[in-house]
């Protein structure tokens, strides 16, 4: 509160809608989006909210859904509810890939629209030029596809989001630093060259979701396609740390900003990348997650900046206020503003940066020579860009 201010020659926007915050997928389930709850009660504890253009976007509408996704799904979204019976008995499969991962709950419908309307309405603000980093701590659901639901994803936002950056600029790089690989953004702009994917993320075929994003899957095969080498990817092996973490970023994500000169950025910031992840499987602390956001804020150019996944709330709360603080360029002190709500979800040592204990850690299973081949790779598809 004392000292938090308007950041000097450039415009923040916050898009967050509270309402979104109390929907539940059922016991146990993973996503929580009460965890946004945590983040926001953060962001307003220190006075960031001095510093931003705060709005409560609406929700997206049908229509709008439909500009990426196809019209029997959004109505099947639309109509269903948790009593229907959505067994398929032809296919033998709930429909539109509804289960376990992604359930139907109370308000799904709603949910939904919310989180898109909420992307919509922070890529609005960059196309307008109203703002300059727009937030969307709701958004970055990255595995929606246009006709099914896929890992607690139901719209994918993103996709909107860059369709709507499309309408006002040529080039458009998205980068992913979930620890899943983001497959539906990959996909929806598989075949194009206006949009740049790069995506960071845990990888094994066989036994971790979703399964795809080697290596050597950079688009279309055929060279004469636009979206040739225009979908790069990092797989990675369990345990990664934060100085080989931040290295790794910068030596890709550098080259990529170079190579293919986008004029927006779009940022999925998920925080199961972090150790500690009920999900995830890294050892990356929340300064060096952070630091990612602060190196592509660096190259000055129009950022959306989204969240994502992220399972143990109190470290993706933390992490999206300091990415938040970040964004604004504010110093804020480690340690939790003492009149921080919900102080005691915070674990023992109410700081922003709690360290990551031995209990937590995942053997690191990537060595030097292994992420160097990995940045050659990336560099070898981005010799293709040249003229
Ligand atoms: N089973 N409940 C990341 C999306 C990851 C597919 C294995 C479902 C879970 C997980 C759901 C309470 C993002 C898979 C999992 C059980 C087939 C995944 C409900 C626990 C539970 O206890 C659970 C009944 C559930 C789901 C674990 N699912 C862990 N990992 C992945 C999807 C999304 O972070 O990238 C972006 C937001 N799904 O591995 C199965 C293969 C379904
Ligand atoms: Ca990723
Ligand atoms: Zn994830």
């Amino acid at each position: 509160e004392n000292g938090i201010q308007r950041p000097k020659g450039y415009t923040v926007s916050y898009h967050a809608n509270p309402e979104m915050e109390k929907m539940h997928f059922g016991p146990k389930h993973p996503m929580k989006p009460w965890r946004l709850t945590l983040t926001n009660k953060i962001v307003l504890a220190y006075g960031m909210h001095e510093a931003m253009d705060l709005y409560i976007p609406r929700a997206a509408t049908s229509q709008e859904l439909k500009d990426f996704h196809r019209e029997d799904y959004i109505e099947f979204l639309e109509r269903v509810t948790p009593i229907d019976n959505t067994w398929d008995p032809e296919s033998g499969q709930y429909l539109f890939n509804t289960g376990d991962d992604c359930p139907i709950f109370d308000g799904l419908y709603r949910y939904c629209s919310l989180y898109a309307g909420a992307s919509l309405d922070a890529a609005r603000k960059l196309t307008n030029l109203q703002s300059d980093i727009a937030i969307n701590w709701s958004g970055g659901l990255h595995h929606a596809k246009k006709t099914e639901a896929s890992g607690f994803c139901y719209i994918n936002d993103i996709v909107l989001a860059i369709l709507q950056l499309l309408l006002h600029h040529p080039r458009v790089l998205y980068i992913d630093i979930d620890v899943h690989h983001g497959d539906g953004v990959e996909q929806a702009f598989w075949s194009t060259d206006r949009v740049m994917t790069l995506s960071f993320h845990k990888y094994n075929r066989a036994e971790f979701f979703p399964g795809t994003g080697a290596l050597d899957d950079t688009g279309p095969l055929r060279n004469d396609s636009p979206g040739a080498h225009h979908s790069l990817n990092v797989p990675l092996h369990d345990g990664i740390e934060d100085d080989q973490y931040i290295k790794l970023f910068q030596d890709v994500v550098w080259p990529c900003v170079h190579n293919y000169q986008p004029t927006v950025i779009v940022l999925q910031c998920g925080a199961d990348s972090l150790g500690g992840d009920r999900l995830g499987c890294f050892n990356v602390n929340i300064k060096a997650h952070g630091a990612c956001v602060g190196f592509v804020k660096k190259f000055g150019l129009p950022m959306l900046v989204l969240g994502g996944g992220g399972y143990t709330a109190r470290n993706v709360a933390k992490a999206w206020a300091y990415e938040t603080s970040l964004c604004i360029g504010a110093e804020v002190h480690p340690h939790l503003p003492a009149h921080t709500p919900y102080l005691e979800h915070f674990g023992n040592e109410k700081t922003l940066f709690p360290k990551l204990d031995s209990t937590n850690r995942y053997e690191n299973k990537n060595n030097r020579v292994y992420l160097e081949s990995v940045v050659m790779g990336i560099k070898e598809q981005l010799r293709y860009l040249q003229g």
